[in-house]
């Protein structure tokens, strides 16, 4: 036993000497044999083969921003009302289509909940934060109440994927069952984790956490692409019929989670991948930039696109590359499927980031400035491989509050006050009286359960259910 283990290691002390990161098993003789299995496995799941050449690309050098495209031109998209005739007719068409798409349960809901989540200071997974302007529902029980709804209209089942990461995976978990699922049946919930990445020093050495194990980060979303295929929620998928799934991020309440524009778009122009952009408010918006490059749909984050090209406009003032990524997709599960076939990978992002970890000694390092490097794939890099892939642009009031930092731009703060508005408008168009400050805001607080109200439409039917607003008010519309 003890003969069979020594060759094991021996065998793995050469694979990393090969790579450069002999220095992984430094510790190896102080580690128990718990310690020892726990870091074999560490380093069985790192991709030796490649980490060479990530060391050489990404870490010891910085990428340039991409070049060396033949071409380079804004994408286009479908506009948040039909432009034609013709189109009004595609829209009507599409709405159907998705409408019994949904129905038929072919769409299901994935969210991505695997990030660390550390600009907005809060302890614990994302999804728990508690963000709804009344209730102070957090955004997990927010988008379970909008599934259970959707179900509920459609006669359905809405299957609901979540991808938590090692970091958060048992506490999103804990979180779910101690809120019973949130009244969702837990059969149709299923909570899979993503893959991690090791952190590298400036040197190009893997930093390690403690003795026993490797610093790692979440892999990015884009690892959501293996996750799926790896965690067997692709397999469930295909055994439910579910045929496109409805992606976002966690961070964003005003989702329209089953937007069934959006679904029939994407399914009768054949798509594989398809987005939902807003008209960036500035060049330098952070949000990714809908691109074609050299004919590909390409989304390049705001961090990587040149000044020259953000601020670039047309003649009548617009931004030429005015459409910002939000990170809201419809992705078939046939793309999914092909996409993890053998050899597949997303490229790799460097971050330049702090991270703990300990010395060739053993000892601690809490650095105070960035140490070193954590990579991440994203998913909208996927894009460029789908043939077909469409855009639609929203209203950012209506779908976009990405909740990111505690207070300021895309805060938990101004997240709630676009609750508050986008309720307030609903309501008015239902005819009902919203009391209004002198600078135009909502003079109360609202909000809508999305078992009220998925939709403005939905109010016009309720209106003998909402009570007059006086100034001042915290009006909470639930129940069917
Ligand atoms: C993202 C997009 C940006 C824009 C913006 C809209 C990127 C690189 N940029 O910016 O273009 O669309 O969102 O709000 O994506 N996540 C995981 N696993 C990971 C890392 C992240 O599940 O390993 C999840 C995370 O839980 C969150 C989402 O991905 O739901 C976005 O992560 P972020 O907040 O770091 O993205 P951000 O703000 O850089």
């Amino acid at each position: 036993m003890e003969d069979n283990q020594n060759v094991k290691i021996d065998a793995i002390r050469r694979q990393l000497s090969a790579c450069g990161q002999s220095h992984l098993l430094s510790f190896w003789d102080q580690l128990g044999p718990a310690e020892r299995a726990g870091l074999v496995e560490q380093i069985r799941e790192l991709d030796l083969d490649r980490i060479p050449t990530w060391v050489e690309t990404l870490v010891l050098h910085a990428p340039k921003t991409p070049v060396g495209h033949k071409d380079f031109q804004p994408a286009s998209s479908y506009g948040i009302a039909p432009a034609t005739d013709a189109e009004r007719r595609k829209y009507e068409d599409a709405v159907k289509l998705g409408k019994e798409l949904i129905a038929a349960g072919k769409v299901a809901a994935f969210v991505v909940a695997g990030g660390q989540g550390t600009r907005l200071g809060f302890d614990g997974p994302k999804g728990n934060y508690p963000i709804s302007p009344v209730r102070n529902k957090t955004l997990f029980q927010i988008f379970a109440e909008t599934i259970k709804a959707v179900s509920r209209r459609y006669r359905t089942i809405c299957p609901w994927y979540i991808m938590t990461s090692p970091m958060n995976h048992e506490a999103t978990v804990r979180i779910f069952e101690s809120n019973d699922f949130y009244g969702l049946d837990r059969g149709n919930v299923l909570i899979f984790q993503q893959g991690t990445l090791p952190n590298f020093g400036f040197d190009g050495k893997i930093l390690m956490a403690d003795k026993a194990s490797i610093a790692r980060s979440p892999d990015g979303h884009g690892g959501s692409i293996r996750a799926l295929a790896r965690s067997g929620a692709l397999a469930d998928m295909k055994k439910r019929g579910v045929q496109y799934l409805s992606y976002w991020q966690v961070d964003n309440p005003l989702v329209k989670l089953f937007d069934p524009l959006f679904i029939g778009l994407h399914a009768i122009d054949g798509a594989q991948m398809s987005s939902k952009a807003v008209i960036k408010n500035n060049p330098k918006e952070k949000v990714g930039n809908f691109c074609l490059v050299d004919g590909k749909m390409t989304v390049i984050e705001y961090s990587d696109l040149d000044d020259s090209l953000a601020e670039r406009r047309n003649p009548d003032g617009s931004l030429v590359f005015r459409l910002g990524s939000i990170a809201i997709h419809i992705i078939s599960t046939d793309f999914i499927e092909k996409l993890n076939t053998k050899g597949f990978s997303l490229p790799l992002h460097r971050a330049v980031k702090k991270i703990p970890h300990i010395d060739s000694r053993g000892n601690p390092v809490e650095p105070a400035e960035p140490n070193g490097i954590k990579l991440e794939s994203f998913i909208f890099d996927a894009l460029p491989m789908a043939e077909r892939s469409i855009i639609l642009d929203i209203d950012r009031a209506e779908q976009f509050a990405p909740t990111k930092n505690a207070t300021g731009v895309d805060s938990a703060e101004s997240t709630r006050v676009m609750m508050v508005e986008r309720a307030a408008k609903w309501l008015e168009s239902a005819g009902v009286k919203v009391p209004r400050k002198p600078d135009g805001s909502p003079d109360c607080l609202l909000e809508i359960a999305p078992s009220f109200a998925l939709e403005p439409e939905d109010l016009r039917a309720k209106t003998d259910r909402i009570p007059p607003i006086q100034p001042g008010d915290r009006l909470y519309l639930g129940g069917t």
